[in-house]
């Protein structure tokens, strides 16, 4: 039986879709990270890192969005979530590093500034810093997904849940944005998420809104 570890609304969205997409039996396991649940001593033994996701497999513990993404569509084939094309894999993956790398970066710059500075004069600049960054990385988003319908085009594939996670975030208090009015492209993508069955599922269980 796999086990996802997730914490609600955090970037753990992206697979716990992707599991539902796929429609494998898998045991959902919340962590409350508000409450430091991801730095329990049972929970580092699993994860040193103290961050979800975690995908168990068995006895196979992987982390990363970056991993855990393919694995998922590679382990469940079926529904072709890691197209068989190179070049359509390419730009899959061309995605979901640039995503993790570079996307997911610049808003721990907003979110969690602490982890860039120590002065609080700095942590101020970091913020700002990180929100000019966020709105310019935002529109590349925007941008290169274009009409789509999906990330990499025509096809469907893991690349999209993790999209959605960063238009919920940029929705969300830490950035404030406006994503219908200044981010067109990706919101009529996140509003395509929102239609799918395993998309409102996953939404549902862990408390989030539709994209409007
Ligand atoms: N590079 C990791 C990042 C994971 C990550 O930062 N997860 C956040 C939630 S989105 C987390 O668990 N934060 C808890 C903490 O920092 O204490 C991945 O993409 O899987």
């Amino acid at each position: 039986m796999l086990k996802l570890y997730y914490s609600p609304g955090a970037c753990s969205l992206a697979p716990h879709v992707a599991l539902e997409e796929v429609g494998a039996p898998y045991e959902a396991v919340k962590v409350a990270l508000a409450k430091g649940e991801q730095r329990t001593p049972e929970y580092l033994a699993m994860n040193p890192k103290g961050r979800v996701p975690v995908l168990k497999d068995g006895d196979f513990v992987l982390t990363e969005n970056a991993a855990i993404l393919p694995y998922i569509a590679q382990r469940f084939s079926g529904p072709g979530l890691w197209p068989s094309y190179a070049k359509e894999a390419a730009r899959c993956a061309e995605w979901i590093g640039w995503i993790a790398s570079t996307v997911h970066i610049a808003y721990a710059h907003v979110r969690r500034p602490e982890r860039y500075a120590n002065d609080p004069k700095a942590i101020e600049d970091v913020i700002a810093k990180g929100k000019e960054s966020c709105r310019d990385i935002w529109g590349q988003v925007d941008k290169k997904l274009g009409e789509g319908p999906w990330a990499i085009g025509e096809r469907y594939s893991v690349a999209d849940p993790y999209l959605l996670v960063f238009w919920t975030w940029g929705r969300g208090p830490t950035l404030g944005f406006d994503m219908a009015r200044d981010f067109p492209s990706w919101t009529a993508h996140a509003r395509r998420m929102g239609e799918r069955p395993a998309v409102k599922r996953t939404l549902e269980r862990e408390g989030l809104e539709l994209p409007a």
